[in-house]
């Protein structure tokens, strides 16, 4: 790499996105203003599993500014979205954008109305009746996988086993902007321009056509400003494929927006994965074998990423210890409920809470200290890079390192000392830990250069944001290889007119690839500027990164917890990383804080609730419990980087690592602080009801 000077990267400059996003001259999809479009509402079903007979429209129809409703017959010959098998699925459930004849869960569209504003829409809605008959439940494996390893010489002899089950609660991923879609549709070309808060937007494009089966040139996409996605706007929804099946079938400009309701009832939840895990050690605390099992839920039809949580899950296992004997299953199983998807963490959070709840139990059963423990198992330095059974190659870093500045960082010591005494004093308070490891993306994106006669340049890219601040972190990659400042960078994303084709933001991969693709674009138009080429100067790249960076690292709670209420209090909380080469410190702390604040949620808070008739309890914020900014404490953020091999940036993914390391190390710290009243599992969320409840059950037994 040649040498760069001035250096803009690593330097923690001001988000560019902030003068427009903090001074509401943002773009969201439901601030586009087009001439005269018809907004859809859907009639949604409210009970499952069942039977659709009929639907009757007659009343909707005669209401006021009504121009249509449709219902599942008319667009009964549109085909499935794809889904990526990660782990293989025999056949896979159909799609419907509405409704025909089977209802396997609550919330899925019956019928649409179009009408002349969003609140006609919805009056509308309202006088739409099903008439329904009692359906089969659904209960039905779709996809598994397996992995075993055999391993004839094993570092001891069996001494201690523990065993751990594991329910996750369902989560509502909750970006802050709902789903939305504007579809203006060109007269002249009888072609359509899509705004989208999607984070793939050239999968929305290729994934629309191929349903629609039209030619993409046919279909713009653009994604402006996206608020929040966390894996949940990675995919189609049956309700875009309406919204551009409308455009075209009436020549006319469609505009949705879902309301909160629609959101929890119908966007992709994410977890509800249960897991039961075996570790085996010999008596000096080495990992022997484990054995897990994995089960995560599917709706009744699959999102693109549907299959990646169960593989995920199963996969990231054994995270980065050594463990000679591995038998690893995982399953996704069809149920009645709203459809899953990936959701920040997407399986990792899953597997990581399976072995550091495991590993925990295990230092408790040898009286080994937790740091002492995974150290002793942890890969060293030198056994990197490593394959495991479950097809991982651990790239690089020192998995030991970020244990022994979590120790010093957090003056452990000290804080067992006062644990001790806190104890002895009558209070509950437990110290928990985890090491995590973050798997981020592998693939390609694509970028495109444009150096300029006056000496600025144009960065596009395949790759698209959600308010990561990648405007900024690909102008300062750009700024150190073309020797400008990032000022005089213009920075393009998500447009499919104007970028190159790309994947988009998911599985924390867009500093590593799409980063990467900038950086070897901007090398080559360098390259042909000093060779003398004639402006404009473009280059365009499309970079495929070397395996997956896996990025890793270490959380410690301090929590107490009331002997009266049950109330929990994080006391500390304190992380180290490994981030791979940092492109804006600043942006890196906001995606591991956000990160945290989530996983913050899950551990404590957050919980999709059914009845027993399969009914959603938690259908608005004010059953489910999304952390306020005030309910998520300080967390104490330490990094390091060791350059990821696997890409040219160096890069690691820290977007999941708050959501996969710390609800581990939050519940390790309940339970060590309920060890004492014999307290020796739990499940999320950490409410004071959960804990309450465990405290008086391990003092009655
Ligand atoms: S859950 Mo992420 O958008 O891969």
């Amino acid at each position: 790499m040649p040498s760069l000077l001035p250096a803009h990267i690593g330097a923690s400059n001001p988000r560019r996105e902030d003068a427009r996003l903090l001074r509401g001259q943002g773009q969201y999809t439901d601030d586009i203003k087009l001439d005269r479009p018809l907004y859809v509402a859907f009639a949604r079903s409210q009970f499952a599993p069942a039977i659709l007979e009929h639907v009757e429209i007659d009343d909707a129809l005669n209401s006021d500014g009504i121009f249509a409703v449709h219902t599942g017959a008319e667009l009964a010959h549109l085909g499935n979205l794809s889904v990526n098998e990660v782990i293989n699925m025999p056949s896979a459930p159909r799609f419907c954008a509405l409704l025909e004849h089977e209802v396997r869960a609550i919330g899925q569209p019956i019928a649409a109305v179009l009408a002349d504003s969003p609140a006609n829409a919805s009056d509308a809605v309202e006088l739409i009746y099903a008439d329904m008959i009692e359906g089969e439940a659904c209960n039905t494996t779709i996809a598994s996988h397996s992995w075993q390893s055999v391993e004839n010489d094993m570092p001891g002899a069996p001494h201690h086993s523990v065993e751990v089950a594991i329910q996750h609660p369902r989560l509502a991923p909750s970006a802050i902007e709902p789903r939305a879609i504007a579809v203006r549709y060109e007269t002249d070309t009888d072609s359509v321009t899509v705004w989208h808060s999607t984070q793939t937007p050239h999968r929305t494009r290729s994934e629309l056509a191929a349903i629609l089966d039209i030619h993409p040139s046919r279909i713009r996409v653009i994604a402006r400003d996206v608020g929040g996605a966390f894996g949940m706007k990675a995919s189609l929804y049956p309700e875009d494929v309406f919204a551009l099946w409308a455009a075209f079938t009436h020549k006319r400009n469609i505009k949705w927006t879902a309301t909160r309701s629609d959101e929890f009832m119908s966007a992709t939840h994410g977890r509800g994965t249960t897991s039961t895990g075996r570790l085996t050690l010999s008596a000096d605390g080495t990992f022997l074998a484990l054995t897990a099992k994995t089960s995560a839920p599917l709706g009744p039809w699959l999102p693109n990423s549907a299959l990646v949580p169960a593989w995920n899950a199963a996969r990231v296992l054994p995270s980065g210890y050594l463990v000679p004997k591995l038998d690893i299953q995982t399953s996704a199983v069809q149920d009645n409920f709203t459809p899953t998807g990936i959701y920040r963490g997407a399986g990792r959070p899953e597997a990581n809470m399976l072995i550091e709840r495991l590993i925990d139990k295990a230092a408790r059963a040898s009286g080994i200290d937790p740091f002492t423990l995974r150290r002793r198992n942890l890969l060293p330095p030198s056994a990197l890079p490593h394959d495991t059974v479950t097809g991982n190659r651990l790239d690089s870093g020192d998995y030991i390192r970020a244990l022994d500045l979590l120790e010093q960082l957090s003056g452990y010591q000290t804080l067992r000392q006062e644990q001790s005494k806190r104890r002895n004093q009558g209070e509950l308070v437990g110290i928990g830990i985890a090491f995590y490891v973050e798997p981020s993306g592998s693939g390609w994106e694509s970028a495109r250069i444009t150096l300029h006669k006056n000496g600025t340049a144009s960065v596009a890219s395949g790759s698209s944001s959600q308010g990561h601040g990648r405007e900024t972190s690909y102008a300062q990659i750009a700024a150190d290889h073309l020797g400008l400042t990032p000022d005089q960078i213009e920075v393009t994303l998500a447009d499919t007119d104007h970028t190159p084709k790309g994947i988009g933001a998911l599985a924390s991969r867009s500093t590593a690839i799409g980063g990467s693709a900038v950086q070897q674009a901007c090398i080559e138009a360098k390259r042909q500027k000093d060779k003398g080429a004639p402006y404009p100067i473009t280059t365009t790249s499309r970079y495929e990164n070397e395996g997956q960076a896996w990025g890793y690292g270490a959380y410690l709670i301090q929590m107490s917890i009331c002997p009266d209420t049950g109330t929990p209090t994080i006391e500390k909380a304190i992380c180290v990383d490994d981030t791979g080469v940092q492109i804006n410190p600043a942006l890196v702390k906001d995606q591991v804080v956000g990160g945290f604040a989530q996983g913050f949620g899950e551990a404590m808070m957050e919980h999709i609730e059914f009845d027993e008739d399969n009914q959603l309890l938690t259908g608005s914020f004010m059953d489910y419990a999304m952390p306020r900014a005030n309910d998520v404490p300080a967390l104490e953020m330490h990094s390091f980087e060791t350059p990821s091999p696997t890409n040219t940036l160096g890069a690691k993914g820290v977007g999941e690592a708050g959501t996969i390391g710390a609800p581990a190390a939050i519940l390790n710290a309940a339970l060590d602080a309920l060890a004492p009243l014999g307290v020796t599992d739990l499940n999320m969320p950490l409410t004071p009801c959960t804990l309450w409840t465990a405290m008086q059950k391990g003092r009655t037994t």
